[in-house]
């Protein structure tokens, strides 16, 4: 990988105007205002919503106007950085692009500030577990990653501590990549391509355009990654970057992929085996091509087999991400939270061979729920719906499996605990957002955890395993 040249900016004096002030927001907001820039931030909610962002933006000299936004602020900017969350054809935003001020996701301005190499990794599935890999390996390897982008660290949050030598693995979302102009990774990755976000970009088309994005400015001396085994987003495949990719069905003349029980990376006539299959902790198919990426990545950033191997045996998953969470009375709960789209439902459902007691609904996204139903027939023995789109599901699923209708998380878990049996496994894979009944899917996922707790706490059972490995 070689440092790419950036074409250069310069924040001091000039005013610009960060839109959202979550965890992005913040972030940026200070960054610029620690370069000199002038700058505004605005939000939608309130200050008594804000009040923590708003005191401390405050203290770094950010003009806030919040509960709304101004238009004429808009138009006022030399740049626009709006954060994720904000849809990108808001209009105060549609108004000041038409008027060529450039509006730009923050992953572009902290690119153009970032100090040695990206890898940058996409996909509708996957990408969190495979960033948290991927910086995991190679700081097994000894090697200095810097991990963050979507999985919740802003890239901007990175920049102070990058260095010539660092390597930031980042996770970037569909919606970053909608608003980028040079960002170029050294490395990316494309892990698959399934229906998600439609409500946001309007359609399949446009939200797949939006994640290919990741290798728009790629260069011939760049290296792109990609799942030979997922034709819909083989079907982006570059032609500038050196193309590598993974497959857990076939051997690929450049990049990574099984033989027997072996992980092998091959490029050209080089070959290495890289880790066993049993290496490997994490449940499930999909998991087993979060390895296989990783490992491509990992390689190409410059990570020795044998750190490899190292790397993918001592990872310990992440949270929200088919976790285990305890065990009782022979029942166990698996927090896959961030299951917010139906393909990652499908999934979680692959990743155990029957009797699971599925919790699913939350914020509809405009799925399709139907393609659930064969997983459902074969491997789920009940489902308990809650949320906003618990009627909508229903409607699409009713006859796979017997439905409740539990309405809230915590209804949900007590009733399939209920009807579990030792050797079940109730797991939340709600295949839809979770801002209906609360802040985020980590929020949805972390309520999980405690619910199952206080099953541990008060059900009369005496075997208790938690996700500590310890039995009580
Ligand atoms: N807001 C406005 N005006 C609007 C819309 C929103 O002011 O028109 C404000 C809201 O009031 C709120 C703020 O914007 O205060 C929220 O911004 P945000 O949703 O971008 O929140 P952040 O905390 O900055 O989180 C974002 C990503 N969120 C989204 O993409 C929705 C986080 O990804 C990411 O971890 C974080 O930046 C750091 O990079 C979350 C996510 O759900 C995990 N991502 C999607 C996914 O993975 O499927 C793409």
């Amino acid at each position: 990988m070689n440092a790419p040249l950036k074409p250069e900016v310069q924040l001091r004096g000039k005013h610009v105007l960060v839109v959202g002030l979550a965890r992005t927001g913040v972030a940026t907001a200070l960054f610029c205002a620690s370069r000199g820039a002038r700058v505004t931030a605005t939000d939608a909610l309130t200050r008594t919503e804000l009040v923590g962002a708003a005191a401390k933006l405050e203290c770094a000299g950010v003009a806030l106007e919040l509960g709304g936004h101004r238009g004429e602020s808009f138009l006022a900017a030399d740049l626009i950085v709006p954060s994720p969350g904000v849809p990108f054809d808001q209009p105060d935003l549609i108004a000041a692009r038409k008027q060529g001020i450039a509006v730009w996701s923050e992953i572009e301005l902290a690119w153009r500030f970032l100090r040695g190499r990206l890898l940058a990794i996409t996909g509708s599935n996957g990408k969190t577990t495979t960033t948290a890999l991927t910086g995991h390996i190679l700081k097994s390897a000894g090697l200095p990653a810097l991990v963050g982008g979507n999985i919740g660290t802003p890239l901007i949050s990175l920049v102070e501590d990058s260095t010539d030598a660092s390597i930031a693995v980042v996770e970037v979302s569909s919606f970053q990549l909608e608003a980028i102009v040079a960002f170029r990774p050294d490395v990316s990755v494309f892990l698959n391509l399934t229906p998600d976000h439609i409500d946001r970009h309007g359609s399949m088309e446009a939200y797949a355009a939006a994640k290919a994005r990741i290798f728009e400015n790629q260069r011939r001396e760049d290296a792109a990654v990609m799942n030979a085994d997922d034709p819909p987003s083989a079907r982006y495949a570059p032609s500038r970057p050196r193309l590598y990719w993974f497959s857990r069905n076939k051997e690929v003349p450049r990049g990574a992929f099984l033989r027997g029980d072996d992980i092998i990376f091959c490029d050209g006539d080089a070959e290495a085996r890289l880790a066993s299959r049993a290496d490997i902790s994490l449940r499930g198919q999909h998991n087993l091509e979060n390895v296989l990426a990783a490992a491509t990545a990992a390689c190409l950033a410059g990570a020795a087999p044998a750190a490899i191997a190292e790397g993918v045996r001592s990872f310990p998953g992440v949270e929200h991400r088919l976790q285990f969470v305890a065990e009782i009375a022979g029942v166990q709960f698996y927090n896959d939270s961030k299951a917010t789209n139906v393909d990652a439902t499908e999934k979680a459902l692959e990743a155990f061979p029957g009797n699971v007691l599925i919790i699913l609904g939350g914020k509809d996204k405009g799925s399709d729920y139907r393609p659930l139903r064969p997983l459902l027939e074969r491997r789920a023995r009940r489902a308990y719906l809650i949320g906003a789109a618990a009627e909508k599901i229903a409607g699409q699923i009713e006859g796979a499996v017997p439905l409740e209708r539990s309405g809230t998380l915590d209804r949900a878990v007590r009733s399939a605990f209920a009807a579990a049996r030792p050797g079940d496994v109730v797991l939340l894979a709600p295949a839809c957002a979770s801002f209906d009944q609360f802040q985020n899917f980590e929020h949805r996922g972390r309520a999980f955890v405690a619910l199952v707790r206080e099953l541990a706490e008060t059900s009369a059972v005496p075997r208790v395993r938690d996700s500590a490995g310890g039995r009580r």
